[in-house]
């Protein structure tokens, strides 16, 4: 409680129920995506839960340079940035990677690689300035194991990986502490975009992944560059 979270994605799914969690334990929240409905609307969750407000920037990541303006002003409003949940990530359609329309494959790897480059040289800074700071990724399963069709976000979320766990050796000897977490199969947009059919009912819900994002933004957490599944 106290701290200062970053929270990208949180218009809706996972970065939402993360976002209204962190909220609801005494954090006070910034909220990025590009959706200003969808992030009123998790605002207005965390205000009658609160009584607090979220800060809100509605903001394409893929605009690499408005990235580094968000750190230039949490750093001027707050000096230091606690925690990122470097949540956002896309799937975009399914298809053979013989096949695969290169714009597409291009915007998934800007959203989930590119833009998660930029994240950590623009907050590296604001994150050792905390006494306690945490870095939190969001991967998949999908990283370890070949999916047909799914090869841009495969190779995205590999990508990511060992970016991340590069970073969590080079600044090991800091105060930051670094993670991956797999949140497992949950019922978001994302979600049904590969699967459209499904029942999302059967499916683990938003509100249940969040326990691991929680355990890893404690200030006791010791599982430096480890990929925790949200999910036993
Ligand atoms: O997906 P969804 P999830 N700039 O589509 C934002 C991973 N994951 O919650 O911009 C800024 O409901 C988008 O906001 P908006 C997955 O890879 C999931 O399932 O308003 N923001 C929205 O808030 C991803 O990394 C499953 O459209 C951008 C959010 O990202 C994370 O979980 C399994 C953006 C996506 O919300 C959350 O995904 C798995 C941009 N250019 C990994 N593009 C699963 N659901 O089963 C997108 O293994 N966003």
């Amino acid at each position: 409680s106290g701290r200062t979270a970053l929270i990208t994605g949180a218009s809706r799914g996972i970065g939402a129920a993360v976002a209204k969690r962190f909220a609801a334990e005494g954090a006070h929240v910034i909220l990025a995506a590009r959706t200003v409905g969808g992030l009123e609307e998790t605002d207005d969750a965390i205000f009658q839960a609160t009584g607090r407000n979220a800060t809100l920037v509605p903001l394409d990541l893929r605009q690499f340079d408005k990235i580094d303006q968000l750190g230039y002003s949490i750093f001027e409003r707050f000096g230091k940035l606690d925690i990122l949940v470097s949540n956002a990530g896309v799937l975009e359609a399914l298809g053979p990677v013989a096949h695969y329309d290169p714009k597409l494959w291009q915007r998934v790897m800007d959203v989930n690689v590119t833009a998660n480059f930029r994240l950590i040289r623009s907050f590296d800074r604001l994150l050792r300035a905390s006494d306690a700071g945490r870095a939190i990724f969001v991967t998949s399963g999908a990283a370890n194991a070949p999916y047909p069709y799914w090869s841009p976000y495969g190779a995205s979320k590999a990508a990511l990986e060992m970016m991340v766990k590069t970073y969590a050796m080079e600044i090991a000897s800091s105060n930051l502490r670094v993670n991956l977490i797999d949140p497992g199969i949950v019922a978001t947009k994302l979600r049904m975009q590969a699967f459209p059919g499904e029942d999302q009912t059967k499916l683990a819900q938003p509100d249940d992944v969040t326990e691991a994002f929680v355990a890893l933004a404690e200030a006791s957490c010791t599982r430096h560059g480890e990929v925790v599944s949200a999910q036993g």
